[in-house]
């Protein structure tokens, strides 16, 4: 940090509170304790971002432009002061004044610019590279109603906008403005920028591109708009619905609306900065997360060849030492293919790159399978990164070696020194220090504060494995945790739950293989068992919180089944006392930073080599909590980091599935047949009594879809996940030994750190200084 800005900056932190009495007075002219809870909040605001503003701003030789459609930063208040070291300062000013940080937090709308685990990669990763002190900016795309907003009506999940931009927040207007050429019209693009600020450290940009001419009025009811109305439309929402041809074309107007502003801002700063393009590798690291940002690399070649003076075989050169891609799934949906002919709609400039790329690809491999235009005219958007890229990377140990093993073994054999793993991580920031105080202290008590800035020193509290005072005292932070989401769910959910009970809890997108299905076939096999006399040593709860992409007819059915569980189990005296079911409304950052804390039990029960790695397995596990999982993902380092003991794995594993693909063997229905349990339960979802609370035609649908399809195997797990949990149930009795499990939960999760995934990026993908 300068001279200058470091004196700046303890101007500001020393006379703290003189600062907030002056913003306050400015801006509503009144004392901080005049002011309201909504008022506070925008004090605090202008009180952070003035720290901001006065913090380094990273500018090294290189820097990494983190490309993304999805940056899901969560609340940014709490966050931003430990950030800046000032929260508990501020936190004592605000009691002085009568007031408590939790509730102004609850003023802050939450920014809806992502999705799932992908986009909140993105924005631990931007937490990371600051904490790290590299130079490194995300550029995505500023979302008016961003992902939709989930409410409940008659047991179904409605979408509405998600109104969260307000006129005072953390987005800053900028002079910067790039015109934005599509085959058939241009628009304006508008830069905001959002500050990150590191742990003690400095400040890098998110740059949010939106469109001047962007008109909310076109969205009337729901999340509906007319998608052909490309200038008004832009940037209203994340992840438009693509069931039809205009919401396609749209998606691609969006993702090239993306890249063309990202190659302008880095080709802008290279020439400020006086570089030469021939070495942008040098100065420019782009990470493409996912496929939605790969336009960046015809897009950069185009620029370069038509307005750079470079001749085709140079620019293809240096744009494929400069970009990086990550896959984050094997799933076929991230997977994109785009229909050439649309291509040529939207972007008939980057039309003759793409099929030159593709042209020199079949010239080197006769292999049909990894060329960029296939027989019906696609173009595989993952081809042109892995052909045209210098790096591949999965993103836990077992994704990559799927990756390398089977999905993309062709491309593998070519370029085994492109592919390598970076297992995920996630900012303890956030999932620790802001999400869980009472944690974060007694940690640092016992242990130091070393942890905060290496999360590896969290295995000092192995040493306290037999302490019992520490043990006991972890558990009442649990419950202590566990006694605030009660209240909070009483409050929004209207659902009294017990913080006696054993609180298990599965917070994801819902999607079929991650298998929250399978969780309520469990659900209502304890009921059933319940009904039948046979009652749980303790009470469980159950709590569920996830979105169906809006187009995603089965993934809103199982929404829907659990809907209807909770209506029937909650309400049924002979059951609620034991069991209770919640699925919580509109799940989202600040949700999940209540929820993770209260948990007992994470529920990670994908179908084994689906999950490319999962993060919130991570943030439970950081916050003691245990994982009952299959041996997917990053479930598999949490197994060999915790061992046998200290974890409840079951489960076909990844190999078999992939086997059962392969032969294509897999009958759900033989499962059902043989199985009396598994019946019991499957039926039970079209009984009479579901179908007296649901839909007949959501619920048919759903039983169908398992009997007859079942393409993410739910049945073949059934058995051996109905034994398992209860086993970790069981085990829950046993205070001791579940202590210890906690503990050492905790003290091993220091590998999941954001922080050491962004170092091994940029060790050996980045090399920034
Ligand atoms: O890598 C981050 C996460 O990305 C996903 O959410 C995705 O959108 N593809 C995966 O499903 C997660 O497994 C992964 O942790």
């Amino acid at each position: 940090m300068s001279k200058h800005t470091n004196m700046q900056r303890d101007v500001l932190v020393l006379n703290l509170e003189e600062q907030l009495e002056d913003i306050a007075q400015e801006k509503y002219n009144k004392t901080l304790k005049e002011c309201t809870d909504q008022e506070t909040y925008y004090v605090l605001l202008e009180m952070t971002s003035r720290l901001m503003d006065v913090a380094e701003v990273y500018n090294g030789e290189k820097k990494v432009y983190y490309i993304s459609m999805e940056f899901l930063i969560g609340k940014l208040l709490s966050n931003n002061l430990i950030n800046l070291r000032v929260y508990d300062r501020v936190k004592a000013i605000l009691e002085k004044n009568g007031k408590s940080l939790a509730d102004i937090e609850e003023c802050e709308p939450e920014p809806s610019l992502g999705n799932g685990g992908l986009g909140r990669l993105a924005a631990c990763f931007l937490d990371s590279i600051a904490t790290l002190g590299l130079a490194g900016e995300g550029i995505g795309l500023n979302y008016h109603f961003g992902l939709f907003k989930q409410v409940f009506k008659d047991h179904l999940q409605n979408a509405e906008k998600n109104d969260w931009i307000e006129k005072q927040s953390w987005l800053e207007k900028t002079d910067t403005t790039f015109e934005v050429s599509f085959g058939d019209k241009k628009v304006v693009s508008r830069l905001y920028n959002m500050n990150i600020v590191g742990y003690d450290t400095g400040v890098n940009k998110l740059r949010l591109f939106d469109i001047e001419s962007v008109d909310e009025s076109l969205v009337k009811k729901g999340i509906d708009f007319d998608k052909t109305k490309i200038d008004k439309n832009l940037t209203l929402f994340l992840y438009p619905d693509d069931s039809d041809e205009a919401g396609n074309l749209l998606r691609i107007y969006q993702e090239y609306f993306l890249v063309s502003n990202a190659a302008q801002l880095i080709l802008r700063e290279q020439k400020e900065r006086q570089y030469d393009l021939h070495e942008l590798h040098k100065h420019a690291a782009i990470q493409i997360n996912d496929t939605h940002p790969t336009m960046i690399i015809p897009e950069l070649i185009r620029i370069l060849v038509e307005e750079k003076a470079f001749n085709i075989d140079e620019a293809i050169n240096v744009v494929s030492k400069t970009c990086a891609y990550t896959n984050h799934t094997i799933l076929a949906e991230a997977l994109e293919t785009w229909p050439l002919e649309y291509l040529e709609k939207v972007v008939p400039q980057l039309v003759p790159y793409i099929k030159e790329l593709d042209k020199r690809v079949r010239a080197k491999y006769k292999n049909p399978k990894v060329q960029i235009i296939d027989k019906e005219k696609k173009v595989h958007m993952a081809f042109i990164d892995i052909h045209y890229g210098y790096s591949i990377n999965g993103v836990a140990a077992i994704h990559t070696d799927i990756l390398k093993d089977s999905e993309l073994n062709d491309f593998y054999k070519i370029y085994p020194e492109k592919f390598n793993n970076k297992t995920n991580g996630i900012t303890f920031r956030r999932w620790l220090l802001s999400c869980n105080h009472p944690l974060a202290d007694f940690l640092s008590q016992t242990i130091g504060d070393g942890f905060k800035k290496d999360a590896n020193k969290l295995e000092k509290l192995l040493d306290y494995a037999d302490d019992q005072a520490v043990l006991d005292k972890l558990e009442s932070i649990k419950m202590g945790k566990k006694k605030e989401l009660a209240a909070y769910l009483k409050e929004h959910e209207n659902v009294e739950v017990d913080p006696d009970s054993i609180f298990d809890i599965q917070v994801k997108r819902l999607h079929e293989y991650k298998r929250q299905q399978m969780n309520a076939l469990y659900i209502i096999h304890k009921y059933l068992e319940i009904k039948g006399g046979k009652k749980p040593t303790r009470p469980l709860t159950f709590i569920f919180g996830a979105k169906a992409a809006p187009a995603y007819v089965i993934a809103k059915d199982i929404i829907h089944l659990l809907l209807v569980l909770q209506e029937i189990i909650n309400n049924d005296p002979d059951v609620n006392k034991y069991m209770k079911v919640i699925m919580v409304e509109n799940y989202n950052v600040s949700y999940a930073e209540k929820l993770i804390p209260a948990c007992d039990v994470s529920e990670q029960i994908s179908l084994a080599s689906k999950e490319a790695s999962g993060t919130s397995n991570m943030k439970f596990m950081l916050n003691g909590a245990i994982t009952l999982g299959t041996d997917d993902g990053a479930n598999v380092e949490i197994h060999e980091l915790v061992g046998d003991d200290n974890i409840y794995i079951f489960g076909v594993s990844a190999d078999e599935v992939i086997k059962h693909y392969k032969k294509a063997d897999y009958v759900s229905k033989d499962y059902y047949k043989k199985s009396p349990v598994i019946k019991e339960a499957v039926d039970f979802i079209v009984s009479k009594q579901c179908l007296k609370v649901g839909h007949k035609e959501n619920l048919e649908r759903l039983y169908n879809e398992l009997l007859n399809k079942d393409w993410f195997m739910t049945l073949i797990d059934l058995e051996s996940y109905i034994a398992k949990k209860d086993e970790i149930f069981a085990d829950y009795e046993n205070r001791d030994k579940w202590k210890k499990m906690m503990l050492v939960n905790i003290a091993k999760a220091g590998y999941f750190s954001s922080d050491r995934t962004i170092a091994e990026y940029n060790r050996d993908i980045w090399h920034l200084n």
